[in-house]
């Protein structure tokens, strides 16, 4: 008969083996790295900047994206830097956030004059125990550590939307002029941030960007300005970890794109991270986040676009949104990327 300390032995000797064996019995996916993927098509430039990173020997994910992120920043453009459209009150505020393989991350919100706050909220990651810095405070640590104060100056477009939407909206600081807005709600215009512009386009374009490393080693970072013409003090999802970007480097990485206060109450990033810890793929992962957010109020959801975009350990890559349009880019060979329309909740037209 086998003595207890034999059958325990023996049991733990064949588990390891036991795991082999199912391991085996899988089917082995090539994994596909290095690999980066962004949000929409303005996505593409983005993505070739930190494939010039990931191509590198030791080309490391996160400086990839944090080299990604800073291109855009540096772009005029309506969403992310300091070229993007203002709050309500002319000022323009970034929010960004990174996350690297090791759970380290860092953000900021609410920032003002500076140029890369991706590179601040790296910084916050790296040389602070906190995580994320607000306002004044991360100004004040971003001048510390080096950064230049820009002059605040709106950009010719920004200033153009803005002066536009000021005569629409007749904004004038009232106080709780929100509530007295909300009791007849419009998306499409007023002292709130519309949903939409006036020629249908959804009011953002933040830059979200999940890479992994020819080493497998997963990061992501995301960067905006926010919704135009939000509330001064406004904070949307993307500087927010586990709502507009997660990394779980034995998992995958989630980032999106779309109206923050919704991807907040789902903890969209987190939540699709945990999906595809579950075994779900990284789009069908994607599309359990979007219709958590749809089934809140389905008929709200007519009226905001939310987009997530995630890639997984195989490198697999997936999208999914609330309506049509939102398109995203990849990148994994020397081939310029490829820009994808995601699939969506509602369909076209
Ligand atoms: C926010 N999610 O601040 C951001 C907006 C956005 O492209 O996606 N901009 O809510």
């Amino acid at each position: 008969m086998q003595s207890r300390r034999n059958f325990i032995r023996w049991s733990a000797l064949s588990l390891p083996l036991l795991s082999i064996g199912k391991a085996f019995s899988k089917k082995t996916v090539a994994v596909t790295k290095p690999i980066v993927v962004s949000t929409w098509d303005s996505g593409l430039p983005v993505n070739a900047v930190a494939w010039k990173v990931l191509k590198q020997p030791n080309g490391y994910a996160l400086d990839a994206v944090e080299a990604g992120a800073r291109s855009i920043e540096d772009t005029i453009n309506c969403c992310v830097g300091l070229g993007g459209n203002p709050d309500r009150d002319g000022k323009v505020t970034l929010d960004a956030s990174i996350m690297d393989d090791k759970f380290n991350c860092g953000s900021v919100m609410a920032l003002e004059f500076i140029k890369h706050p991706i590179s601040v909220a790296r910084k916050v990651m790296e040389n602070t125990p906190h995580v994320q810095l607000v306002g004044e405070g991360a100004l004040q640590f971003a001048l510390a550590s080096g950064f230049q104060k820009e002059s605040g100056k709106l950009s010719t477009d920004a200033e153009k939307t803005y002066k536009n939407w000021l005569k629409k909206s007749e904004y004038k600081p009232v106080i709780n002029i929100e509530q007295q807005q909300s009791k007849g709600q419009k998306t499409k215009g007023g002292p709130f941030a519309p949903n939409f512009f006036d020629d249908g386009t959804p009011n953002h374009d933040t830059m979200g960007t999940i890479a992994m490393d020819a080493a497998g080693n997963l990061s992501g970072a995301c960067t905006t300005s926010g919704m135009g013409f939000k509330m001064r003090g406004r904070v949307g999802d993307s500087p927010i970890i586990g709502a507009g970007l997660y990394v779980d480097n034995e998992v995958g990485a989630a980032t999106g794109s779309g109206q923050g206060e919704e991807v907040l109450r789902v903890a969209g990033a987190f939540l699709i991270v945990e999906m595809m810890r579950m075994g779900k793929s990284p789009e069908e992962a994607c599309k359990i986040a979007v219709e958590r957010i749809i089934k809140i109020n389905p008929a709200k959801a007519k009226d905001f676009q939310v987009g997530f975009i995630a890639i997984n350990k195989q490198g697999e890559y997936g999208a999914y949104s609330i309506h049509h349009g939102f398109n995203y880019s990849v990148t994994s060979t020397d081939d310029g990327g490829k820009v994808f329309m995601a699939k969506s909740y509602f369909p076209k037209g």
